[in-house]
Parts: C-alpha cells; structure tokens; sequence
C-alpha cells in the first residue's frame, strides 16, 4: 500500500474524554478464564484490556450525541425525540412508520411473531442468532439460501452476503409462496464475515418476491456499512453519496428491523420501521406489551435523540471510511504474516477462521471457542466465537448444527481504539499462531437452551 493510501483512513475525530485500561498478568488472565468456563462472554470486562468481544453497544458517541443526551424529552408518551428518531428514519432509511424497540432483538420479535405462522419458512442470507431464534420460537423453519460462496472463508467473490435467487425460487416452489411469511436480508452478514450484499441482488430478490407477493425484511444493523461496500466495489455506485446508496437499499425492501448498537453510533436502542400501515398498526399495538408505550418502545427519550444523531454521522464519507479502514487494517496486518482469516475483510470484524489456525483440533472440541481463550490468555484481548457453539442445535434433531465456517471474531467497536491497539492485536494474534501445535481443545460443560454461546461454559481437555 503507498504512503497516502496508508493515511486515508485516519480518524475524522480528536479524543476528548479518556477510559483507562487494566493491565493484566497472564496469572491473572489464567484465573479469569478459568472462572468464566472459556468462555469470554463471562469474563469480566474489568478484566478486559482490548475489547473486540463486539462492536454492539460498545461505540464511543460523538460531543453532537451527548448534547443531544441532555435534550432527553422523558415524558412517558410523545417525547419529541421519538419524532426527532422519526423524522431521520424517514430521511434517511426512507420507511413511513417506525416502532422503537429497546435493542434489535426486540424488533425480531415483534415482526416475527406478527407475520409468522406455525409451520412457515424463513428464507434469509445466513442465519443470525437472536433472528432465527425469534423465527422458531414464533413456529417458522429458517432456511438459508446465501450463495455457496459464502460459506468458504477463501473465497473471495465481493457480495459473499447475497442471496441465490435460484436457491430462493426452488423453495418458494417447493413450499409455496403462502408458506413463505418473508424474507429476511441481512446487510453486511455478520455470521459469514461481515461480507456485504450487492445493490444487484437486492433488485432482483425485490423483482421475485414481487412476483410472488412476498415480503422482504431487511436486517439493516449494519446497512451503512454495507453501503460503503456497494461504492467501492460495485458498478455505477462510485459517485453516489452512502446516503443515496443506503436509501435505495431500503427501498427494495418493505421493513426493516434495526439494532442501532451497531451502525447508528449509541449504546443502546433499536427500531423496528414499516412501509406497510396495516403491519405498523399491530406492531405498534404490539410494542407496548412487551416493551413499553410505542413512542418510546423500551428507551429513555435520551437514548431515541443520540439514535436519531448518530443516524446523521453514521453515513458520512470519513467516518465509515475511517470506520471500515481501521478493520481492514488489522486484516492486512495478519493475512500478511500468513494467519488465515476470512476473506475479503468484512465490514465490522477480523474473522479468523479456527479450522485452518487450528487444524489439529476437532470441530466437537470448539476449535473457535479455543482461540478465543487462547487470545485472552495471551493479551487480555477478548474476541468472540462464531462457529458451532454460536450455531447451536437443530430445533428438528436436537443435534449441533455444524457450521462450515468456525470463525473467531475480532470486532472493533466504532471510534474506540487507537491503530496502536490495532498493532498489539495484531501482535497477539501472532504470537498465538506461532504456538498453535500446543494449544488443546475444550469440552462443553454446561450448556444453556436458548442462544447458548452466551453462557455455555467449557473445560480444557
Ligand atoms: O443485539 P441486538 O438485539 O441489538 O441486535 C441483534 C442483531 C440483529 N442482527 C444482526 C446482524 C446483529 O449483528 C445483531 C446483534 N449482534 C451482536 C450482538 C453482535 O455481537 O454481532
């Protein structure tokens, strides 16, 4: 890479208020890891030193946010920042009606328990967690119809997230089109890499299930992230704003469900926003049974203002430049001293692939989940399994399900750390690959029913 290329992702931003950080031993992080079962979602995050465990909620909000904090209109109903997070919904997502919701699962549902019916199908892009889980629990079968490509963590086609139209159009045939209550598309899709959907597919998946009459929802959590993709690697986008990119995302879609802890800059809040007024009006009735009145849906008016700000920073040029150039930074970094990773570079995360890193060690000893410890141990650095314990089992056979990706992720939180903690990470990640003929397996422990990486724990064998 040349010098100036080198430079242009630099922060848009100076630092104004600081969070130290913990040192640790690796004694310490010994005992730490063995008390949180290998499992770094029990670690204590006091005890974290770089925290890629998620970017969900771990943004750092701009001096334009926290003003708007103290513009929180608290009043139980028609807090004006609930029309403030209206009015950019619209503007800038382009959806009529918007239901706020206290994070993205929230959103998932009540639009699952609103439009699916025992016995439905799901089709979507690859499986998320929390949106499958809401699509079984409302009786719906989730089926995955992302390309092949996707699923081959070498692969290095420049859409990995889209859907295969031909995949989509045999189920619709083989079920019905009745059976079919929608279509979920995820941007940038998380479990397969961050990997981003084109503006290509999103056209004609719209043209399909027009045909068809069904409806599509978008998982639009990482959505600006995606746009960005859509300039820099797709046809005809190059001179269009992220703006103009993410509103025509948004409009071959009919809803979207939204966890705004990733794009939208904040700590918490969600949104679920409809085209359709007949849907908004039972989601709006909805909302206030499981999350509270339907002009605050579980957040402090506070919350719904730093939202509704960090829908206008979220789509300028330098940010999600600086956003995105800092990821890809760390994964030339590590593809260049040959630790295998996903590839292309998604847009929120380093993913490294367990499988490759780790060949030695079975997918039934959580090859993914190893690494994750491993790191800890090394650096105090938590990261995220993504591979058959996030997977689960199948609600049908009661068997783990036995992803072909067995990913470790290192997600960086937005505006949080320095190209220095980039290089120690990427320092870390070294030093474990240089040892990984000693490293063993683990054996799950205890495991929880419902999304059980959260809480599973794990011993070394
Ligand atoms: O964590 P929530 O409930 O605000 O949002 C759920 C959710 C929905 N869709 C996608 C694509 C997500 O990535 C997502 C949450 N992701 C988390 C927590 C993550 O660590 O990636």
């Amino acid at each position: 890479m040349g010098k100036l290329e080198r430079r242009s992702w630099a922060e848009p931003f100076k630092i104004k208020v600081v969070e130290p950080l913990k040192m640790t031993t690796r004694e310490d992080r010994l005992k730490a890891m063995a008390e949180a079962g290998y499992n770094t979602f029990l670690l204590r995050s006091e005890d974290v030193y770089i925290d890629l465990l998620t970017d969900s909620g771990t943004n750092a909000m701009s001096d334009y946010q926290w003003a708007g904090m103290m513009l929180g209109d608290e009043a139980y109903a028609g807090s004006k920042n609930y029309y403030h997070l209206e009015e950019n919904v619209g503007k800038f997502y382009g959806y009529k009606y918007l239901v706020p919701t206290h994070q993205g699962r929230g959103a998932e549902h009540i639009i699952s328990k609103l439009l699916i019916k025992p016995g439905d199908y799901v089709p979507g892009n690859m499986y998320f967690t929390t949106t499958r889980l809401h699509q079984e629990l409302a009786g719906g079968t989730f089926v995955d119809v992302i390309i092949d490509e996707a699923h081959d963590s070498q692969n290095l086609h420049p859409f990995k997230g889209n859907i295969d139209l031909q995949k989509l159009e045999d189920l619709i045939k083989k079920v019905g089109e009745k059976k079919i209550s929608y279509v979920t598309v995820a941007a940038t899709v998380n479990m397969a890499g961050g990997q981003p959907i084109s503006m290509e597919n999103l056209r004609r998946i719209r043209a399909l299930t027009s045909k068809h009459n069904i409806k599509v929802v978008f998982d639009a959590t990482r959505a600006v992230e995606n746009a960005y993709f859509i300039k820099m690697r797709e046809k005809g986008f190059e001179q269009r704003s992220i703006a103009e990119i993410l509103k025509e995302m948004c409009s071959y879609t009919d809803g979207a469900t939204m966890s705004g802890k990733k794009d939208l800059l904040v700590n918490i809040g969600g949104f679920l926003a409809l085209n359709d007024y007949d849907v908004f009006e039972e989601a709006r009735n909805m909302v206030v049974v499981y999350e509270g009145l339907h002009t605050y849906g579980g957040l402090a008016g506070r919350d719904m203002e730093a939202m509704a700000r960090g829908i206008e920073e979220a789509v300028q040029e330098p940010h999600i430049k600086a956003r995105i150039g800092q990821v890809e930074y760390v994964g030339d970094k590590l593809q260049s001293i040959g630790v295998p990773i996903v590839l292309p570079v998604g847009g929120h995360a380093v993913f490294l692939d367990a499988k490759r890193f780790l060949p030695h060690i079975p997918q039934l000893q959580f090859p993914a989940q190893t690494l994750a410890a491993e790191l800890y141990l090394d650096s105090g650095i938590r990261s995220m399994e993504r591979g058959i314990v996030s997977a689960g089992r199948s609600k049908e056979t009661g068997d783990h399900y036995y992803p072909k990706l067995e990913l470790v992720r290192l997600t960086f939180p937005r505006r949080v750390y320095t190209q220095a903690h980039c290089d120690v990470t990427a320092e870390s990640v070294e030093a474990v690959f240089e040892n990984r003929d000693r490293i063993k397996g683990l054996k799950m422990v205890y495991e929880p029913k419902y999304l059980r990486f959260f809480q599973a724990r794990f011993e070394r064998l």
